[in-house]
């Protein structure tokens, strides 16, 4: 027996025997009610920790690989894909009937070496990520059913981002905006014609000329039939005093070209001091406020059908190393898995929100 199958085994019966104790409702159960689904990014080297597992299980419907389905995760070999850790966390999420968004297909961070250094020509960089698209959604056809098919390309004016993809060399198509973009989505609908597929960006959440941005490409999109199904905003909040209604009338914006609109990376990072306690324990209210407004402007709108956070235990955050452990506490869930007022809010919110037709596949 594989160390993989051993460990799902061992979290499925840990999962199993603690669900009859659970506090009931759990956020999944819900998000069932209102009519959206509960995600959270997972990594799969924690699925073996019982209470991660356990956690994971009872609260969400949903789970999206943080970084195991990335070009350097599943082409860290130029020669070989690696479906690995993928495939821990779908076997996770079908033990425990969630569904799986995937992320992500093209973007122009987080690649290979051999890829980024490889001096490679437009025409071979095409083929590159045609068949990179191809192999990765005909592996998860069936069970990835959302994926982020390009991950921020544009920069804050709304401009095309320069990256490998585009410019540097890019797929033969510099310096034509976005239609590296359209064929990156058009492959990616021959590839799996059942999954949806996603736009995904970060700080184009509110309004601003990023969201313009995106508002308009997609509304481009669709009157030229670029297969096209959704938006995805990421929603990292570090400013406590964050305006939520912009990104309720953006989501409305959205909903209006005929998209569903996923908010994927949610976490509310907190200033912390050198020994990683509250600076202002009052920011715990400040930011179950803000998770609770986030929720109440998904609800809003039925289009929008799937609310992730980025992680759920305040034990394993990207906030952490990337903010120098200067920021953190960003999740529902502390260190040791209690349930925290954001969780509350949450599923007050969740809970409260009005009941709407259930909206995850394909139109
Ligand atoms: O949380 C992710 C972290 O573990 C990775 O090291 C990093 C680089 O691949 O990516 C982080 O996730 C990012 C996501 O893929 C795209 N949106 C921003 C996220 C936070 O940086």
């Amino acid at each position: 027996m594989s160390s993989l199958t051993l460990r799902l085994m061992l979290s499925t019966v840990v999962v199993a025997a603690f669900g009859s104790t659970s506090p009931a409702p759990s956020l999944r159960e819900a998000g069932d009610r209102a009519g959206v689904l509960l995600g959270t990014a997972v990594r799969p080297s924690q699925l073996s920790e019982l209470a991660y597992a356990k956690t994971l299980a009872r609260e969400f419907n949903l789970v999206e690989p943080e970084d195991a389905m990335k070009w350097w995760v599943v082409r860290a070999n130029a020669d070989t894909f690696d479906f690995r850790q993928g495939d821990e966390v779908v076997h996770f999420a079908q033990a425990h009937g969630m569904k799986v968004r995937g992320h992500c297909l093209v973007w122009g961070r987080d690649n290979p070496a051999w890829l980024t250094q490889g001096q490679f020509t437009p025409t071979r960089f095409s083929k590159l990520l045609h068949e990179h698209i191809t192999s990765v959604m005909k592996h998860y056809a069936g069970q990835v059913f959302a994926w982020d098919v390009v991950n921020e390309a544009f920069d804050e004016n709304g401009n095309v981002r320069d990256s490998l993809w585009y410019n540097q060399p890019g797929v033969g198509l510099a310096g034509k905006g976005t239609a590296y973009i359209e064929q990156a989505f058009r492959w990616a609908h021959e590839a799996d014609p059942q999954a949806l597929l996603f736009y995904h960006e970060a700080e184009g959440e509110g309004l601003n000329r990023k969201s313009d941005t995106i508002y308009s490409r997609v509304k481009d999109f669709k009157t030229r039939h670029v297969p096209i199904d959704g938006v995805g905003l990421q929603l990292h909040i570090s400013n406590l005093n964050f305006d939520i209604d912009p990104v309720a009338t953006n989501i409305a914006h959205l909903a209006a070209l005929g998209v569903q609109v996923h908010i994927t990376e949610l976490d509310v990072s907190l200033p912390l001091d050198a020994r990683g306690e509250l600076i202002h324990p009052d920011d715990l209210t400040r930011q179950a406020e803000i998770y609770r407004g986030i929720v109440r402007a998904c609800l809003q709108t039925p289009v929008c059908t799937a609310i992730q956070t980025w992680g759920f235990t305040d034990k394993y955050s990207w906030i952490g190393s990337h903010s120098h452990h200067a920021h953190g506490q960003a999740l529902l869930f502390d260190r040791s898995y209690q349930p925290k007022q954001s969780y509350r809010a949450f599923l007050h919110e969740l809970s409260t929100g009005r009941s709407r037709l259930q909206q995850g596949t394909k139109p």
